[in-house]
């Protein structure tokens, strides 16, 4: 019996008797530590493996160069949006699996691997940047092979509580404790590389806007609705103007964090919008990058002129894409639970008021100003 499912589904992983698979790479954010899972699989179900990179028209040559370094190997590349080297590929495709392959595709979601398929068959398909867009492995006949769609995400359900850490390895409580630490630990250092220059280019920007008497806006939903609140209630102990919009509803919250409780409210993006002024500055936190009214309040707002900044692990989204700055965590893979996104996204935040109270020369003595208690003579109760 097979262990691996696919995120959000049950399937086992060999439950779709794949002979074949090739890999997509999303070039534009390749998530190496995720691909290293892919190919482990690959490689325990004893599967002929082609890698093949995609959105070869997103990046630059030295980037290419770097993620086969980091893969350890050099593999062909192409743009299925501008065409470029897709014919090599698919005579490659065909040389490497023959005629009765059943040749899963897999990768991480939004790599293009609906769009690899809907090319090769000449068939509409279900093609979109949202995170998840196919959910459920699909057939699909393919001169003589079949090619087998599947869902951006590989979790071995044998590995103990692969629901937010692997603890493979550990056998006591206290094992586990130090590894969960450890990871933690781990998914804020490796974002250091890839938060760095959007981080420092947000920073400068929201320096400006803040000296020039602009406020912040914070926003994300469940667990990055807790970033955003985080962010805000520093931004006050350090007397920058922040104000700090979710979609968590008291009671909700543990429900919102699991379910996403009103993620697609059009109206909640709206909302935020209207808080801001060519002034200001809205930053949206989601993990996943797909959080609806968190990336459709980015784009409302940089329509009102208002700087907006992704706080994300994953570039090449809505959430991405509608941003002037994103700063990038590097904190995956995760089980369904994220936990380790969450803590690098904290750090990510509080750095960013801790610099910018640093930058405005804040004292200590300033910041505990704004923790001392400030008790209001108010009403008798019951007297109205
Ligand atoms: N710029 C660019 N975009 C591409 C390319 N190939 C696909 N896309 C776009 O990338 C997005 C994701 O494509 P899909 O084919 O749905 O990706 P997927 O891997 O099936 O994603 P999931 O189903 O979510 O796992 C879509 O908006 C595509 O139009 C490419 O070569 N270059
Ligand atoms: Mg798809």
């Amino acid at each position: 019996m097979s262990t691996r499912v696919t995120k959000k589904m049950f399937t086992p992983f060999e439950a779709c008797q794949a002979t074949g698979a090739v890999l997509l790479v999303n070039l534009y954010d390749p998530q190496i530590p995720t691909l290293w899972l892919f190919l482990e699989a690959v490689e325990q179900a004893r599967l002929p493996l082609l890698i093949v990179g995609n959105k070869l028209d997103l990046v630059r040559p030295e980037t290419v160069q770097k993620v086969w370094e980091e893969l350890g190997q050099s593999f062909p590349t192409m743009s299925l949006l501008t065409g470029e080297n897709v014919s090599q590929v698919v005579a490659e495709i065909e040389k490497r699996f023959p005629e009765g392959s059943r040749i899963i595709v897999l990768g991480i979601f939004n790599a293009g691997k609906t769009s690899l398929i809907a090319r090769l068959t000449g068939k509409e398909l279900k093609i979109g940047d949202l995170p998840g867009t196919t959910l459920e492995f699909e057939e699909h006949e393919w001169n003589g092979r079949v090619l087998i769609d599947s869902v951006g995400q590989v979790i071995d359900v044998n590995r103990p509580l692969m629901v937010g850490y692997d603890f493979t390895g550990c056998s006591t409580s206290e094992e586990m404790f130090e590894k969960a630490l450890r990871l933690e630990a781990e998914g804020i250092l490796s974002s250091l590389v890839t938060a760095k220059e959007g981080f420092l280019e947000a920073l400068e920007l929201i320096h400006e806007r803040v000296q020039r008497g602009g406020k912040i806006v914070t926003t994300g939903a469940g667990a990055s609705a807790l970033v955003a609140e985080e962010i805000a209630g520093q931004c006050y102990e350090t007397g920058v103007p922040c104000l700090c919009i979710t979609n968590n509803m008291a009671q909700a919250l543990p429900v919102s964090f699991a379910k996403g409780t009103g993620e697609e409210e059009g109206g909640l993006a709206r909302f935020i919008a209207d808080q801001l002024t060519d002034k200001d500055v809205l930053i949206g936190i989601s993990a996943s990058g797909g959080t609806g009214f968190v990336y459709e309040a980015v784009r409302l707002a940089k329509t009102k002129g208002a700087l907006t900044v992704a706080i994300t692990e994953n570039l090449d989204t809505p959430l991405g894409k509608n941003a002037d700055v994103v700063i990038k965590s590097n904190a995956k893979p995760e089980g369904p639970s994220s936990t380790r996104i969450q803590t690098a996204h904290l750090a990510i935040g509080h750095a960013l008021v801790c610099i910018l109270a640093a930058r405005r020369g804040v004292s200590a003595e300033e910041s505990i100003r704004y923790m001392l208690p400030e008790k209001i003579a108010t009403k008798k109760m019951g007297i109205k």
